[in-house]
């Protein structure tokens, strides 16, 4: 079959809650992907940052094979032999007490602001129904009804309401919005990207976080950081909050937890936060599955024995030092940290971030347009200095065709 069948096939069959690139992919390795053509891509949306570890990652592919031989889900209902030695690796390697097992990253994201609730009515002593938390504009946390309610995004959205009470959005960046929201005594947690990626790679000012973290702590607001998309060595380091050295109240995981191989998500917060959800006050069915916990395992530890972090630090660099010196009247700024960067696109004759990608694509490389004129670029982390300088030049062949 060819792409184009294979398109008129989804859209006959599956609902139309994207609009995609049109390239039908097939196979995935490392920081390629081969369409079904047979054309090899460098896939530099990296599945929104869930294949860090590169496409198929022989390690966590082996140990998915084994533990699918074995065991793979027992639910909650029953104790398993996998669940502690997942618990006690991811506690101890990020430094919490303990971590409660969900799957994508809007049930983590939900799962942080039940817990934020708990806290705030049994420990603060926010009046019941009272609570409310902090997000920001241009933030994206996940779909649910809940989570869309506070975003400031019109398509993610309109046509959903009636929507949940107890938000208060304040501008990205902004300390003395912050200062003034954490004022109001019914004010629970501050949820916050360290970089907000669906709005363009959005990085706040240096100190942002740590000012920011200052302040819930002189408050008594609970900091939570969804590093979802940027955590796990995207940023260059382990976690984005690790650039400034705060160790957040909550911390939301989720995409690369698994290497992209299946859907895992965790919550980690210390004992006086996360004991306020007692038994039977919230769960999953696959939340915390032994093929899930396996997984994580070895998706960790490739990131660790790899040294990815410390990769993606060194490619992010030469990738915005090469993309920044491209002479072109269509890239209006490069930025971003470690390989979650982002090129903005001023559009010229008519053509569009969009019409770069399909360029883009025709030359190799996959990535595709946030918001309309932004680019994200973000390969997996194992990308070398070669492939990188390769790509680079598939960008600048590009942009020199416009
Ligand atoms: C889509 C991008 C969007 C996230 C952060 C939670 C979640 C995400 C910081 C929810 C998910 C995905 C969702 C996907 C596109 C992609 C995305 F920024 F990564 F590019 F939308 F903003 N927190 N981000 O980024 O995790 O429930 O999806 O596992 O929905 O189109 P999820």
């Amino acid at each position: 079959m060819k792409s184009q069948e294979f398109i008129s096939r989804e859209d006959q069959y599956g609902a139309h809650n994207y609009h995609p690139l049109p390239v039908v992919l097939e196979r995935g390795e490392g920081v390629y992907v081969w369409d079904v053509d047979g054309k090899r891509y460098f896939d530099f949306l990296s599945s929104y940052s869930a294949v860090n570890q590169g496409h198929c990652h022989p390690g966590i592919i082996s140990t998915l094979i084994e533990q699918s031989k074995i065991l793979t889900l027992t639910s909650r209902a029953f104790y398993n032999n996998v669940l502690g030695e997942y618990e006690e690796y991811i506690t101890k390697l990020f430094g919490f007490q303990k971590v409660l097992p969900m799957n994508t990253g809007a049930e983590a994201v939900e799962t942080a602001l039940k817990l934020a609730r708990k806290w705030a009515y049994l420990k603060k002593g926010i009046p019941q129904d009272q609570a409310k938390i902090i997000t920001c504009e241009g933030n994206f946390h996940g779909r649910t009804i809940t989570i869309v309610t506070f975003s400031t995004d019109p398509d993610a959205r309109k046509d959903y309401g009636p929507f949940t009470p107890g938000f208060i959005t304040i501008p990205y960046n902004n300390i003395d919005a912050l200062k003034e929201a954490v004022n109001d005594p019914d004010v629970a947690a501050f949820l916050v990207e360290p970089i907000q990626g669906e709005a363009g790679v959005f990085v706040p000012d240096d100190g942002f976080l740590k000012k920011a973290y200052d302040i819930c702590k002189a408050s008594n607001v609970l900091f939570i950081a969804d590093e979802v998309q940027t955590g796990l060595a995207r940023t260059g380091k382990m976690l984005a909050c690790d650039h400034e050295n705060i160790h957040p109240d909550m911390l939301i995981l989720g995409k690369a937890l698994s290497g992209g191989v299946l859907p895992v998500s965790a919550v980690l917060a210390d004992d006086y936060i996360m004991l306020t959800i007692k038994p039977g006050e919230h769960g999953s069915t696959f939340g915390g599955n032994p093929l899930a916990c396996k997984v994580a395992i070895t998706s960790l530890k490739v990131l660790l024995d790899e040294k990815l972090a410390e990769n993606a630090a060194a490619m992010g660099k030469i990738f915005r030092d090469e993309i920044t010196s491209i002479k072109s009247d269509m890239i209006e700024l490069v930025r971003g940290k470690g390989l979650l960067n982002a090129v903005v696109i001023k559009p010229k004759e008519g053509k569009t971030a969009w019409d770069v990608c399909l360029a883009m694509k025709d030359n190799g490389l996959i990535a595709k347009p946030t918001h309309g004129h932004i680019i994200r670029f973000a390969p997996p982390l194992v990308i070398n200095k070669d492939q990188m300088y390769e790509a680079i030049g598939i960008i600048k062949d590009t942009f020199r065709q416009f």
